[in-house]
């Protein structure tokens, strides 16, 4: 049942906010995967998404395999390119980067994916992803070849988010890349969140329970947390989400 986005829009119309887990197989070993969903699914975390802007082939395949038998919280793949589709998960954001003009992320891999989705069943989510500068070059500034959208120019922003609403994107996702230095700030969540009509991803560098808060408060309906429980597995004791 493909019933992953009318979850979220759900709980998100309901005024729940979420809390996905990034999960990248590029830092994941398989022995590890047992102990941490244990942890993620004791925690507060509501998703599992999975991907990473340089990933083997098929190591996606292998670990979403595995986190499937020790999870029933929806898995989304968050993927940083073609070779990390599987069939094995729940849902798939279909990212378009619409803060770059590198036309391969604007249409290009999604052209390439088309035969491999085919006969999937993988429900697929039409994603605005939008790379916001943090002070630092991120991976997926790297990969994609495209440049960050300044934190000065909220207005650009702002229409960027809604363009994506327009061009029919049923999630925008608000990004300062893993590891970032400076999160998106709350100006510029709150001020995408007031223009737009669809649930907000955040994520990127939010490494404090403080930082959370202020993201869920800015707008923020999920915000991602990858590097922090990475980092310390205790991080979400004693966070509590509405
Ligand atoms: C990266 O937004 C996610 O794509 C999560 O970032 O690893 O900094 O939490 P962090």
């Amino acid at each position: 049942m493909k019933t992953v986005y009318k979850d979220i829009r759900s709980a998100v119309d309901s005024g729940k906010k979420l809390l996905a887990v990034l999960i990248d197989p590029d830092k994941f070993s398989i022995e590890k995967i047992p102990d941490f969903i244990t942890k993620v699914n004791a925690s507060v975390a509501t998703h599992i998404f999975v991907g990473g802007s340089t990933v083997e082939d098929d190591a996606t395949h292998v670990l979403v395999e595995v986190i499937k038998t020790h999870t029933s919280l929806p898995l989304v793949l968050f993927p940083g390119d073609v070779t990390q589709i599987t069939p094995k998960a729940d849902a798939l954001l279909f990212l378009s980067l619409i803060s770059g003009r590198n036309p391969e992320y604007l249409i290009g891999k999604h052209v390439e994916s088309v035969s491999k989705l085919r006969g999937l069943g993988l429900e697929v989510i039409p994603t605005g992803y939008l790379l916001i500068e943090n002070g630092k070059e991120t991976a997926v500034q790297r990969v994609t070849a495209t440049k960050p959208m300044s934190r000065e120019h909220i207005q650009s922003i702002v229409d960027t988010a809604k363009a994506g609403e327009l061009l029919g994107m049923k999630l925008i996702y608000l990004e300062a890349g893993s590891g970032a230095i400076q999160p998106i700030t709350t100006k510029i969540i709150s001020s995408v969140k007031a223009d737009l009509n669809m649930p907000l991803i955040v994520g990127g560098g939010i490494r404090t329970k403080k930082q959370l808060e202020s993201a869920y408060n800015a707008g923020a309906d999920i915000v991602v947390i990858g590097t922090a429980f990475e980092q310390d597995e205790s991080f979400f004791n004693n966070v509590t989400i509405s």
